[in-house]
C-alpha cells in the first residue's frame, strides 16, 4: 500500500462529527505521533483529544510539553463515552491494560506485531519511531508541520533511536532530514538539556560531596531519600565524569535499599553483576548498562552484628560491588 493509500484509508475512517480519542503511553514518540494523528484530523473531525495513562516525571518530558504548548489529558480526567473513534500510536492493545479498554479505529505502531485488533492498521516494524511513521503521513497530506509539530516529531525519532545509536532504519533518518528545516533547534536544546529539576540538583550536590571513587568506580549512598528517581539521576550525572566507568548510586526508601547501577558497557555487565552480588537477598536485574536493586531493610539487619548497621551500608556496598564488578558475563 503507498504513504497515499494509507493516508486515504486512514482519514476515510472519520468523518465531520466524529470526535476522537487518541491514547498514549506518554513518551516523546507517542507524544509526537498523537501530535501528528491530531494535525491530520483538524478541520476533518469534531473534536480531537489525547489521553494518557502515565505519569509524566521526566523533567525533559515535562519541558517538551511545555516549551511546544502540547495539551493532553490525563486517562481519568476523560469521559469515554463523549468519544466515537479510537486511534492508538506508538503501542499495541496488548501492551498494557489501559490501552485494552478501548476498542480502536486504528493503530500505527512500530513495535513487533502483537495485536493489530484495529479497523485501519499500519505496523512496520522495521521502523526506528513512530514520529517517522506519521512524519510520512504528514508529507503525503502535503501538510507543512508547524515548527512545534515539526520539533515534536523530531524528538520522537531521536528519543526512540537514542540519537540514531539504536536501531534505526533509512526512513527514520529522511523524516529527521525532512523535519530539520521546520523545526527551532533552540527548542530542541531546550528540551534535551532539562535534565534536572531544582531539588534533583540539591541531591546530586550531596550526592556529590559523599562520593567516593574506587578503581574508576563512583559509589555514593546517600542513606535515607525521598525519591529514589534521584538515585537514576545522580547515577546519569556521575557517568559524565571522563573516568568513570561505572557509577552505583544507592539510598534508603520505603525501608527498602535502593542501588542504581551504571557503567559505560565496555566488557561490562551491570545486570548480571547486580544478581551475582545482590540476588540472593533481594531483587536485582537489568541490562548491559544499567541495573537496579531492592533489598528489604528488613533482609539486610542479620548481615550485621549491630543495630546500628545503616551507617555501614555504603562500605556494604563498595565491598559486593568491587567483588563482583570483575565478573565476565555477556
Ligand atoms: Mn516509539
Amino acid at each position: 500500500m503507498s504513504q497515499i493509500q494509507r493516508l486515504e484509508k486512514l482519514l476515510s475512517l472519520f468523518s465531520s462529527s466524529s470526535r476522537v480519542l487518541i491514547v498514549i503511553n506518554a513518551d516523546p514518540d507517542a507524544i509526537a505521533s498523537a501530535l501528528a494523528v491530531k494535525r491530520l484530523l483538524w478541520r476533518r473531525v469534531q473534536e480531537v483529544r489525547i489521553t494518557h495513562f502515565n505519569e509524566i516525571r521526566r523533567p525533559d518530558n515535562l519541558t517538551m510539553l511545555r516549551v511546544l504548548n502540547i495539551e493532553m489529558s490525563f486517562i481519568t480526567d476523560i469521559d469515554d463515552r463523549k468519544f466515537d473513534r479510537f486511534v492508538l500510536v506508538d503501542s499495541q492493545p496488548d501492551h498494557h491494560e489501559c490501552f485494552a479498554m478501548f476498542r480502536y479505529d486504528a493503530i500505527i505502531d512500530h513495535h513487533p506485531i502483537s495485536c493489530d485488533s484495529a479497523l485501519f492498521n499500519d505496523i512496520r516494524s522495521d521502523y526506528g519511531a513512530c514520529s517517522t511513521m506519521l512524519t510520512e503521513y504528514i508529507k503525503a497530506s502535503g501538510i507543512k508541520p508547524s515548527q512545534n509539530l515539526a520539533t515534536a516529531l523530531i524528538m520522537g525519532i531521536k528519543t526512540d533511536t537514542a540519537g540514531f545509536l539504536r536501531q534505526t532504519s533509512m526512513e527514520d533518518v529522511r523524516a529527521f532530514q525532512y523535519l530539520y528545516k521546520y523545526t527551532n533547534p533552540c527548542l530542541i536544546t531546550r528540551i534535551e538539556h532539562a535534565e534536572f529539576k531544582e531539588k534533583d540538583l540539591d541531591f546530586i550536590a550531596s550526592a556529590i560531596r559523599k562520593k567516593r571513587i574506587i578503581n574508576h568506580r563512583v559509589y555514593s549512598h546517600s542513606g535515607k531519600i525521598e525519591n529514589p528517581d534521584q538515585c537514576v539521576i545522580t547515577a546519569d550525572f556521575f557517568m559524565k565524569m571522563d573516568s568513570a566507568n561505572w557509577s552505583v548510586v544507592s539510598g534508603i526508601y520505603n525501608k527498602k535499599l535502593v542501588i542504581i547501577i551504571r557503567n559505560d558497557g565496555l566488557r561490562k555487565n551491570a545486570g548480571n553483576m547486580a544478581k551475582h552480588a545482590f540476588e540472593s537477598i533481594g531483587s536485582a536485574g537489568g541490562h548491559k548498562t544499567m541495573a537496579r536493586v531492592e533489598i528489604k531493610m528488613e533482609d539486610i539487619a542479620p548481615l550485621f552484628d549491630t543495630d546500628k548497621f545503616e551507617s555501614l551500608i555504603g562500605d556494604w556496598i563498595i565491598e559486593k560491588v568491587e567483588s563482583n564488578a570483575g565478573i565476565k558475563t555477556e
